[in-house]
């Protein structure tokens, strides 16, 4: 039988490596997104052999009464979820505590923390009445070191490695796996978010060196989500060999 993958976020940069990478590798995927052209873009590009391995969730994650009202109402075939990637995040603005706005702090709030126990919450069931599951959360380099600028950014990565400490603790009568990543600098559309379509900033976060590509880190989940059932990496830290820590780059 398929084993199947929930990935949050899927449209774009992490979340769509993944998606390609578990489909290729014969998994089923739910992918959810909070745009439905987007989703259905995605899809449009799959081969046709795949088509049936693919169920799209039009969701968007800081919306608690939807996320539980879509996830529970999964059908039947696709409940028994093997991996659920809590992927879906952003950083919004990167300004001093004092010029940084209100709105910007709470969508990240929002999105990379309360969205993230919203998933979590809504797909447990499926995990403990199916009695396997396995949760991989994204933080970041930014959850282990604060860094100028980055405050509520920062602050919502090191609650995701905190929940992500908790939910171990607390499901492990469940048998259920977690692990939280923490990637350093991966070339997305992380930073043209961060820096609210400036591609110019944006552009030169990755400038000097080679970062991350989204296909790295979806290559380390696959490796993950395929480890042995008594295997459990709690976490893992991974920046590009130009980048130790959040501070400090070679360039
Ligand atoms: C993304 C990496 O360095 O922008 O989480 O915080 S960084």
């Amino acid at each position: 039988m398929k084993k199947i993958i929930l990935i949050t976020g899927a449209t774009s940069g992490i979340g769509k490596s993944v998606f390609e990478k578990f489909l290729y590798a014969g998994w089923k995927c739910i992918i959810t997104g909070r745009s439905e052209e987007k989703l259905s873009n995605l899809i449009q590009d799959i081969d046709l052999k795949y088509k049936n391995d693919i169920l799209p969730l039009v969701m968007d994650i800081q919306n608690k009464e939807q996320v539980f009202k879509i996830i529970s109402n999964i059908p039947t075939a696709w409940q028994s979820i093997d991996v659920c990637l809590n992927n879906a995040g952003l950083a919004l603005g990167k300004d001093s505590f004092e010029n940084a706005i209100i709105d910007d702090w709470e969508t990240m709030i929002d999105t990379n923390l309360k969205g993230l126990i919203y998933v979590s919450k809504a797909v447990l069931p499926f995990m403990i009445k199916y009695e396997k599951g396995y949760f991989i959360n994204m933080g970041s380099t930014a959850a282990k070191d604060v860094y100028k600028e980055g405050n509520v950014y920062c602050a919502t990565k090191a609650a995701v490695d905190s929940i992500s400490k908790a939910m171990r603790i607390d499901l492990l009568s469940h048998k259920i796996k977690v692990t939280a990543i923490h990637p350093g600098s991966v070339e997305t559309n992380f930073s043209i978010t961060r820096f609210k379509g400036n591609t110019e900033i944006a552009q030169k976060v990755y400038e000097g060196y080679t970062p991350l590509y989204p296909a790295d880190i979806a290559d380390i989940i696959l490796y993950l989500a395929n480890t042995p059932q008594n295997v459990c990496i709690n976490e893992l830290t991974v920046t590009c060999l130009s980048q130790a820590g959040a501070h400090y780059f070679q360039k």
